[in-house]
């Protein structure tokens, strides 16, 4: 959504490992990867601003097995006949908005069917076509959609209470003892073994001034460890360092389930965490936990965990973390943090008109510019309908001040996003911004007073993100506006999801506006071919010279598909991502470029969500059962997460995000690279979540 130049590193041998590492959160921090050489953090300021506009009760898990299953749900007929008109179709599915994905939306309506009770003729998928008339309804048949004992997935069934047994064990790593072993007992087979969960033979594959990594692969299988006192002994060697720690957390994620006749194998990614007085350890492992199945009533018991992977971070600092969460104190003489960001987005929703565009998913944009041209950045933050757009100032000393009202851009339309660049070449940064089916820019004085100068109608919608460049390098700044939805927002709201899941084709038409000088923007989409394959749903863009030949070129991260790479040549666009290996296919939320490897060609970084039930379901048998297998590995690798792919230098791409170990992003956002650590190695930086309640942890 920003303008990002090209680094000026030069372009440097690459390195023998050019591997990234997660590093622990700091709080207010979710996905932090660094790269041989290089630690990254998130910012804080960003990520608290966003929580504190999420306050709903929706954790993403959850979604992602009702949209899995719900594709897994629809015939070929009827992807066709919703892909060709979502409108007319004669069912409506369940999945909910596109934009939410969270399956709780209370705006979905439906049509006229009833959603399937038991397993339909194959035991493992069902049509789940929903009636709905009122919100309660939708709600109901959300919760009866959700359940997978409706349509037949035993192996979800027996993932949610293998999680819940893991919780039971996740429990035993909160305290300050070691465990105790007549705790441990209901979770385990009277014959369980287990590997060390704590491989003492490490390998350090990191280190800086504050971050150690060290990692154990290609682990030993010996299952030391035997029976209660065994798994006693095995987590006490996990945790013994923690006893005492702070912020401790634990998450199991269950990513695969396989049954056999006699047992069931699960692949669990395991995390655990916790802040010591000498700074912050986070270990992050590959499970592979066997579990005889469940007596009737009864929940499934560990027949044996045999550690698979195994990364173990250690930051030294005086603060536990790498960054700190300082926005209440920066923003602790600014009312408006506590009368109008604090309160939250459900706060909002229940005094505030639908129509004035506020709904739950926030998908609010900020900005970081310098308005006022004294060098120091300063914040504008995007607002729903009927609340202010606000811009701080930074001040000196730190903190900020709030300038909303005489900076003429305390806009109380609903605001996605906004970008500061100077589109008249006077030296400061002017606004562009789309608001109410419009786009609309802003001239700044140069004082961080800003006036309405020009604006452009689009019918029936509102860009969803913007990306400003000089693609013609005639000396003014462009913006290519993406445009999510492929009609009236709202309409698109009540209908059904973009089909096919894996290519839809029923989104946005985003447009390019080419800056023609004095407050003058001409839409020129058509006429340099941006016009081609320009009807996906269209999150965000990035501009980068991708093949070095001296000009912009343009991706798009598409949700529910395949992304574009516009390569830009001699005044004209071609789509050139099938070729050159970009498409990506999958729920592109947002695309970045940067070098990092350095070798002098810039690689792409694309946020995608990483779906545990994804994972889960459409490696089974039994999933689309009459689906193509290129259609199941399409959704295989709709689950997957984040994309890396590195760029060739040759015109294509390679997806190295395994092997970077950069895919695990969780419900990935916005992603970018930032040389976190100033040692010349671009880090990656990661927000991601979904709407969060009462318990942060589900980020
Ligand atoms: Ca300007
Ligand atoms: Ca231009
Ligand atoms: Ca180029
Ligand atoms: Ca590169």
């Amino acid at each position: 959504m920003t303008m990002r130049r090209r680094p000026t590193t030069p372009p440097h041998p690459k390195p023998a490992t050019a591997d990234f590492q997660l590093v622990p959160r700091a709080q207010a921090i979710e996905t932090v990867f660094h790269i041989g050489g290089y630690a990254l953090c998130a910012t804080v300021v960003l990520c608290c601003l966003s929580c504190s506009q999420d306050s709903g009760q929706t954790p993403g898990e959850q979604t992602q097995l009702v949209t899995t299953d719900r594709v897994a749900a629809a015939s070929p007929e009827e992807q066709a006949s919703a892909q060709l008109s979502p409108q007319q179709s004669a069912v409506s599915d369940v999945t909910p908005h596109p934009e939410a994905k969270d399956g709780l939306s209370t705006r979905g309506s439906g049509t006229k069917e009833p959603v399937p009770e038991g397993p339909t003729k194959d035991g493992a998928q069902s049509a789940a076509r929903i009636t709905t008339s009122t919100d309660k309804e939708w709600i109901e048949t959300m919760h009866r959609v959700m359940n997978p004992a409706n349509d037949g997935w035993d192996t979800e069934l027996f993932a949610e209470h293998a999680g819940k047994q893991l919780k039971h064990l996740g429990a035993f790593l909160m305290r300050d003892d070691p465990p105790s072993q007549d705790g441990l007992s209901g979770l385990l087979t009277t014959g369980f073994s287990c590997t060390p969960l704590r491989p003492a033979e490490r390998e350090e594959v990191f280190a800086d001034r504050s971050v150690t990594v060290e990692r154990a692969q290609h682990l030993a299988q010996a299952r030391v460890h035997v029976g209660v006192e065994g798994l006693a002994s095995a987590l006490e060697e996990l945790t013994a360092d923690l006893y005492g720690a702070s912020d401790r957390r634990f998450k199991f994620k269950v990513i695969r389930v396989k049954p056999a006749d006699q047992h069931v194998d699960t692949v669990v990614l395991f995390e655990l965490s916790g802040r010591i007085a000498s700074g912050a350890i986070q270990r992050s492992a590959t499970w592979k936990c066997r579990w005889e199945p469940p007596a009737p009533d009864g929940e499934p018991r560990l027949l044996s965990i045999i550690l698979d992977d195994y990364e173990e971070v250690v930051v030294r600092s005086t603060s536990q973390a790498l960054f700190s969460d300082c926005t209440e104190s920066i923003f602790r003489d600014i009312p408006a943090y506590d009368e109008q960001f604090r309160r939250g987005i459900d706060f909002w929703r229940a005094r505030l008109e639908n129509y004035l565009g506020i709904y739950y998913d926030g998908l609010r944009g900020m900005a970081i510019c310098d308005v006022n041209g004294d060098g120091l950045e300063d914040v504008y933050l995007c607002e729903p309908g009927g609340l202010p757009n606000r811009l701080f100032v930074q001040l000196p000393d730190g903190l900020l001040r709030d300038v909303s009202a005489e900076s003429g851009i305390d806009l109380f339309e609903s605001t996605r996003t906004a970008l500061f660049v100077d589109l008249d070449n006077d030296g400061d940064q002017d606004m562009v911004t789309p608001i109410e089916k419009q786009v609309q820019f802003f001239s700044n004085d140069g004082t961080g007073h800003f006036t309405r100068e020009a604006k452009l109608p689009f019918e029936g919608q509102t860009a969803l993100s913007l990306a400003a460049a000089d693609y013609d390098q005639d000396g003014n700044i462009d913006v290519y506006a993406c445009f999510y939805h492929g009609q009236d927002e709202e309409e698109s709201n009540r209908t059904p999801a973009p089909l096919p899941y894996h290519d839809a084709r029923s989104g946005g038409y985003n447009h390019l506006l080419r800056n023609e000088g004095n407050w003058s923007f001409r839409d020129v989409t058509d006429d340099v071919g941006l016009d081609d394959n320009n009807d996906r749903w269209s999150f965000a863009s990035v501009w980068d010279d991708y093949d070095n030949d001296g000009d912009l070129d343009l991706y798009v991260a598409n949700d529910f598909g395949r992304n574009n790479l516009y390569r830009y040549d001699g005044g004209t666009f071609t789509d050139v991502a099938g070729p050159a290996g970009a498409e990506d296919m999958n729920f592109g939320m947002s695309a970045a470029f940067g070098d990092y490897n350095r070798d002098g060609w810039m690689d792409i970084y694309v946020s995608n969500m990483f779906s545990s039930a994804g994972g889960r379901i459409s490696f089974q048998p039994g999933f689309q059962t009459d689906g193509t297998d290129e259609a199941i590995a399409a959704f295989q690798r709709m689950s997957a997460g984040n994309t890396l792919l590195r760029n060739a230098g040759d015109g294509t791409f390679r997806n190295v995000s395994s092997k970077a170990r950069v895919g695990v992003g969780r419900w990935a956002w916005g992603s970018i690279f930032a040389d976190v650590n100033n040692d010349g190695w671009e880090d990656i930086v990661v927000a991601n979540g979904l709407a969060t309640g009462d318990l942060p942890g589900d980020l």
